[in-house]
């Protein structure tokens, strides 16, 4: 510019780009004078960019003396009026400038270009110290930068900030990362940002990409699933939870992270008490008893609460459950803020878990509750959700708990206990004629059930208004299903019932039975049965009872046949079936030793179909899962 031309004589500002790399941008350059021993000054060129500053040699050639990226500043003062003192990690730059404006016009560039790194810290902040006198100067500065509307370009100006960064930390700035971040993060809009997009990246790599979200303001989401974390990326994580205002969202799945990681987040979060943290997902890693009890102190004070906790397979047992749910009981915000609750996977046989029943048994919120696979003893769980405290729950995930009726495990022999003792009643009635629920979705599979547990189905199940799926499969049902279909077929409410894998000893004189109950419930008029799963019961030839009623309009819009054996007679059949039935949407049909032709007939029906029927083919997807894959 001409002014500049005034101050700089061509060849010297010709010479300060040389010495510089010509792709950096100089956003502000001043001729000062740097004051060295005593009273001495010598005249120099500060050269601003929008990542660092320089300082030069006031001569031809130029040559850079010293230079220091901006998030290594340590403070900025200026004593008088055109002094100014600036202060790196490695040194110091003690200058005199022409004019209280130029002194002022260096510090707002400064602090304009750290807002542009760290939006979210005021600039006064990131430099650390900032002495201003007279103080009116601050003032003036500060509204400067409070008033600056910056464009931050895609995700909040990630790239920019990741460049800085790699600058400040002396290490590669990847391209590959700004186009990513750029095109790919920016076009699915998304604000998480997933570790697994770049793990064939070096740790240090790593290590810069997750820094940014120490400062970046659009990314509310850290993610990973299935890479083993390494100690410095764990670290820089910490650093992020540490300090971020904006992460709301930790998930670690399978990570490979320790007990030891569990306590040092519990004392990161404790540092952070401006933490937007509410959702944490340590997903199968072994934090054990130890890091979950360490980590609940903290989750206990998390000022907003959590809204979503997925612990499931971190190998705690009744000990680190026990803190974890007085943790939660004692922070009053997290019974009115957690609505996910993912305990699954973590060995509770046996175990007495007070605690947890204590924070179950108090108004919360839960939608979802997931204690499956852990051999959790459910009658308590029962009593303690059945005190009116559940207001929200929508998903109760029970399987692969145990019903131990009055502390002993049911027994096949002795189905005939007294029916009202039973959690399993309890809990259905409790659910279900709760008038604060509605659409309660409950997996009761592999409870070990069998016939004790059916009588008790049988006798509640119509009657309960309020559970719109139900999976009661693998539970060792057999010839009890033949009564328990005819109490199913009555209810109004169950839109999704699983019963598969509950065929296995059922004598063959008794199948037939329990194969007429299903067809009629099923073929129940006004039936709210909208899917069926029937997977994994072996049924083979018998299936074609259920196949043979779907030949009429049911409500069923999805069968789930899967591991049926039914073979290339079955798939006949359903071929048949099919040819007439206008409802069903999904057909769910692998593992069921069917052949070529099997497939070629179920192909065939379904062109005949598409031929009859052919303003609905868009309408019509059968999903043909299949162990042969063929196009149709
Ligand atoms: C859990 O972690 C183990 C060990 O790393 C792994 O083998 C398993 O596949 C993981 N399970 C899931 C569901 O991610
Ligand atoms: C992790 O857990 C949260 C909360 O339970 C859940 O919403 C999320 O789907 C889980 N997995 C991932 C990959 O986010
Ligand atoms: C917990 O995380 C696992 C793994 O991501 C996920 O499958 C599960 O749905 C999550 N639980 C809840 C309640 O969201
Ligand atoms: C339903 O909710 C209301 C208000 O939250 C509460 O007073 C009532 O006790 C609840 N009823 C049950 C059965 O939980
Ligand atoms: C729970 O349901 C009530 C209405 O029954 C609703 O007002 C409240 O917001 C819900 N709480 C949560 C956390 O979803
Ligand atoms: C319940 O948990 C089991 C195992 O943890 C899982 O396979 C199943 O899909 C879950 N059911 C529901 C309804 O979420
Ligand atoms: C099985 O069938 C036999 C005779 O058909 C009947 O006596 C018996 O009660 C049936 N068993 C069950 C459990 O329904
Ligand atoms: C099924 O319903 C459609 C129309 O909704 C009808 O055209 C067809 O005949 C019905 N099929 C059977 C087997 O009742
Ligand atoms: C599969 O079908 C073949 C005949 O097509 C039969 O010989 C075989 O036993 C069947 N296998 C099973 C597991 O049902
Ligand atoms: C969706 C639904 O069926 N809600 C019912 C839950 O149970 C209460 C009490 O029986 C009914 O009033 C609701 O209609
Ligand atoms: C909740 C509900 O709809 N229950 C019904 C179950 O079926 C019986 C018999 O059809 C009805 O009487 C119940 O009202």
């Amino acid at each position: 510019t001409l002014e500049e031309m005034l101050i700089f004589p061509f060849l010297l500002l010709e010479s300060v780009r040389d010495a510089l790399e010509r792709k950096i941008k100089l956003t502000l350059k001043k001729m000062v004078k740097l004051e060295v021993k005593g009273d001495k000054v010598e005249n120099r060129v500060l050269a601003l960019a929008t990542h660092r500053v320089y300082l030069l040699t006031a001569r031809v050639p130029c040559k850079i003396e010293q230079t220091f990226n901006y998030l290594d500043i340590q403070g900025i003062t200026s004593n008088k009026p055109t002094q100014l003192l600036l202060e790196y990690d490695r040194g110091q730059l003690p200058l005199k400038l022409g004019s209280v404006e130029d002194a002022d016009e260096v510090v707002a560039h400064i602090g304009a270009c750290l807002h542009r790194i760290c939006p979210g810290l005021s600039p006064v902040k990131v430099m650390k110290k900032l002495i201003l006198k007279p103080p009116e100067r601050m003032a003036t500065l500060q509204s400067l930068w409070e008033d600056q509307v910056t464009d931050m370009g895609p995700c909040g100006g990630f790239s920019h900030q990741y460049w800085c960064l790699c600058d400040h930390l002396g290490l590669p700035f990847k391209e590959e990362v700004q186009w990513d971040v750029d095109t790919i993060y920016q076009t699915q809009d998304t604000r998480e940002l997933n570790i697994q997009d770049f793990v064939h990246l070096e740790n240090r790599d790593l290590v810069a990409i997750i820094g940014v979200l120490e400062y970046n303001q659009w990314f509310t989401k850290l993610s990973t699933k299935d890479y083993k974390l390494p100690t410095d990326v764990c670290e820089q994580i910490l650093r992020v939870v540490a300090c971020s205002t904006r992460l709301e969202e930790l998930v670690l799945e399978n990570a490979g992270l320790r007990s030891d990681f569990a306590q040092k987040l519990a004392n990161t979060l404790a540092q952070n008490p401006a933490t937007a943290l509410h959702t944490l997902n340590l997903t199968n890693n072994t934090l054990e008893d130890k890091g979950v009890s360490a980590l609940s102190t903290q989750l206990a004070k998390l000022p907003l609460g959590l809204k979503h906790l997925n612990l499931s397979k971190t190998s705690m047992s009744q000990k680190g459950i026990n803190s974890l749910a007085q943790a939660l009981s004692a922070n009053p915000a997290i019974l009115t803020t957690l609505t996910h609750l993912d305990l699954c996977g973590n060995s509770l046989r046996g175990e007495d878990l007070p605690n947890l029943y204590n924070f179950l048994g108090q108004p919360n919120s839960l939608v979802t509750l997931d204690l499956s696979n852990s051999d959790c003893s459910l009658d308590q769980v029962c009593t303690s959700l059945l005190r009116g405290s559940v207001k929200n729950l929508s998903v109760l995930n029970m399987s692969k708990c145990v019903f131990s009726y009055n502390g002993r495990k049911q027994k096949a022999d002795e189905p005939h206990l007294v029916l009202n003792d039973f959690p399993l009643r309890a809990l259905l009635l409790g659910l279900g004629c709760n008038p604060n629920l509605s659409e309660v979705s409950l997996d009761l599979s592999s409870c070990e059930l069998r016939s004790g547990g059916s009588q008790i189905l049988e006798g509640c199940i119509a009657e309960i208004p309020n559970i719109s799926s139900l999976d009661i499969s693998d539970n060792g049902l057999d010839s009890d299903l033949s009564t328990l279909l005819v109490w199913l077929a009555k209810n109004r409410s169950i839109r999704h019932l699983s019963l598969g894998k509950n065929f296995n000893n059922i004598k063959s004189k008794n199948m037939s039975q329990v194969l007429d109950n299903l067809v009629h419930m099923i073929q129940e008029e006004e039936s709210p049965l909208t899917s069926l799963s029937l997977a994994d019961s072996k049924l083979k030839a018998d299936l074609s009872i259920v196949l043979n009623a779907l030949g009429s309009n049911t409500s069923l819009t999805r069968l789930d046949i899967s591991g049926n054996a039914m073979g290339d007679m079955g798939a006949k059949m359903l071929a048949k079936a099919l040819q007439i039935n206008t409802k069903l949407r999904t057909v769910l049909w692998d593992k069921n030793n069917v052949s070529l032709q099997g497939l070629q007939d179920v192909a065939t029906a379904l062109e005949k179909y598409v031929a009859v029927q052919s303003v609905q083919l868009d309408l019509y997807t059968v999903c043909l899962h299949m162990d042969i894959m063929v196009r149709i």
